[in-house]
This record gives C-alpha cells, sequence and structure tokens, in this order.
C-alpha cells in the first residue's frame, strides 16, 4: 500500500508555479500520490493539459492515485439522480469528459460519490436507484472503453440518503458487471453506517479499488478513535494493494492545509513505518 493525499482542482491553482510549490512540499513530506478533485472540463484538450500536468508531477515522482468529481457535482449544481432527463445527460457528459481525463494519468481511477445525487422530490430511493445505476452504466461504456477504472464510494446519510454502506453499493456492482466498476471505501463514511467495519471489508474485499483511510472526526489517522491500525491490517489480510488516501475534506484541516498533510502522513507510519516500500 502506498500513501496519496486529496487536493484541490489542479486547475484551480492560479499558476503553474503555485502547482508545483505545493506538489514539491507534498511530495518532500513523502507521499507518493495526490489525489485532485476534478471539475466540468471546458474544452477537449485533454492531452495537451495532461502532459503539463504530467510534467510536474514526474518532477516530484507523484503519481495521482485518482480523480474525485465531487466538483462536478459542486459545479452542475445537480447529479445522476436528476428528474429531468436532459439534466442526467449533462451529468453523464461532464463524468465521461473526466474519465477520458484520468484515463491519461498511469494508474489513475475516477472516483464517484457525491456525484450521484439527492432523491427529487416525489421520487422515491428506489426511482432514484435506477436512474443513478443507469447514468453510472453510461459512464462505464467509456471507462471501459479508455481502460479507466470507475469507482463508487459508499457516502455518509447525512451526505446522500442512499448507497450509504459497502453491501449496497456492492449489490449494485455486482447487478452491472463491468470489469471497470469497483468500490472506493471511507473508513470516514464506515465508521456512521457499517455494523462491523472490518468484517465489511473482508465480505466485500472484491471489489475495494480505492480507500480514503480517515479517523472518526475525519482528521488523520492518529487523530480520532477508529482502530485504524486492524483495519489496515485487514486491508493488508484481504491483499489491498492500492493507496490509502488522506481526504481532508474539513474545514479545521483544509486552513492548514500543509502542517496536516505532514501529520497526515507520520499518522499513516505509525500504522506501519515501510507503507511506502510495499
Ligand atoms: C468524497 O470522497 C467524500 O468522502 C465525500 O464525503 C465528499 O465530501
Ligand atoms: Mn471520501
Amino acid at each position: 500500500m502506498k500513501e496519496s493525499i486529496a487536493i484541490p482542482s489542479l486547475d484551480s491553482f492560479q499558476t503553474r508555479e503555485a502547482l508545483d510549490g505545493a506538489l514539491g512540499r507534498i511530495a518532500e513530506f513523502g507521499y507518493s500520490a495526490v489525489e485532485p478533485l476534478i471539475g466540468v472540463l471546458k474544452d477537449d484538450r485533454f492531452s495537451i493539459k495532461a502532459e503539463e500536468y504530467t510534467r510536474i508531477l514526474d518532477k516530484h515522482r507523484l503519481g495521482v492515485s485518482g480523480f474525485r468529481t465531487g466538483l462536478i457535482y459542486r459545479e452542475l449544481g445537480f447529479g445522476f439522480s436528476h428528474m429531468d432527463k436532459t439534466k442526467r445527460e449533462a451529468a453523464v457528459e461532464a463524468v465521461c469528459s473526466a474519465v477520458e481525463f484520468t484515463a491519461l494519468f498511469p494508474g489513475a481511477k475516477i472516483l464517484n460519490g457525491l456525484i450521484q445525487g439527492p432523491p427529487p422530490e416525489g421520487y422515491s430511493m428506489g426511482e432514484t436507484k435506477n436512474h443513478v445505476r443507469e447514468c453510472i452504466e453510461e459512464c462505464l461504456e467509456r471507462a471501459e472503453k479508455h481502460g479507466c477504472p470507475f469507482c463508487i464510494e459508499p457516502v455518509n446519510r447525512y451526505e446522500l440518503p442512499y448507497n450509504n454502506t459497502l453491501a449496497e453499493v456492492g449489490e449494485m456492482i455486482s447487478r452491472i458487471d463491468s470489469s471497470a466498476l469497483g468500490l472506493l471505501i471511507d473508513t470516514f463514511h464506515m465508521n456512521i453506517e457499517e455494523a462491523d467495519m472490518e468484517q465489511a471489508i473482508r465480505r466485500h474485499s472484491r471489489h475495494i479499488r480505492a480507500v480514503h483511510f480517515m479517523d472518526s472526526n475525519r482528521l488523520p489517522p492518529g487523530y480520532g478513535h477508529l482502530p485504524l491500525g486492524n483495519i489496515f491490517d485487514v486491508l493488508r489480510e484481504v491483499g489491498y494493494q492500492g493507496y490509502l488516501t488522506i481526504e481532508m475534506a474539513f474545514e479545521k484541516t483544509n486552513e492548514d492545509f500543509f502542517s496536516w498533510a505532514e501529520k497526515g502522513l507520520a499518522g499513516l507510519h505509525v500504522i506501519d513505518p515501510g507503507l511506502n516500500r510495499g
């Protein structure tokens, strides 16, 4: 397993120098990869942009563990659940563009949680889940074509009132049956939704492709009360070999991002000092 850290969209840095500086600090701390947000891509010169970003990432020997589509949801103001078919198609198109962009970064996955969207007023959970599943299936055609792993993240009930557990999303994944589709698990959300986190990981391990590894209070490992050492052991036991991403989606940590980034990595290394070495 290797360490990654969630960062804002690469496009959100005012200058290339600002991005270079930020990635330099992250690399100096010892992270192996970053996990940026991705918004609605405004032009289709993906390869030029990807090459530019790759040059800066390579300079710092940083990979990209994935791109997180939560920003697409925020920018559009709706997701896969919208009652209007043209809006759902727009969300699918935005995610498909992000899939094509992601495919230009070796090993990167496209990571989807909030883009699923809330149930519209008057719509049942079943109808909502059908719309969401149809949209995911459409995105998967593009993901399969471009060889881009496509993950769904079970998110806690306060952020989305369905698809909250590994079992619920795992069932959808099994029904869809696409080689590109997998689970992104997030220990913060799991702590709220799972009856037994370790058992859930064991049960659904075949689908797990990405991990957000945060403590009970969404601070880095060691700053809350989750038994993350035990959870790490279970991930190793089931053969998980991907990234553990520190995702600081929390005001307290965003204010002082770099110092929490450094503490986050130290927290991971308390759990396993040899993490980055395989
Ligand atoms: C995204 O990975 C996530 O965990 C959501 O809670 C969005 O904030
Ligand atoms: Mn997450």
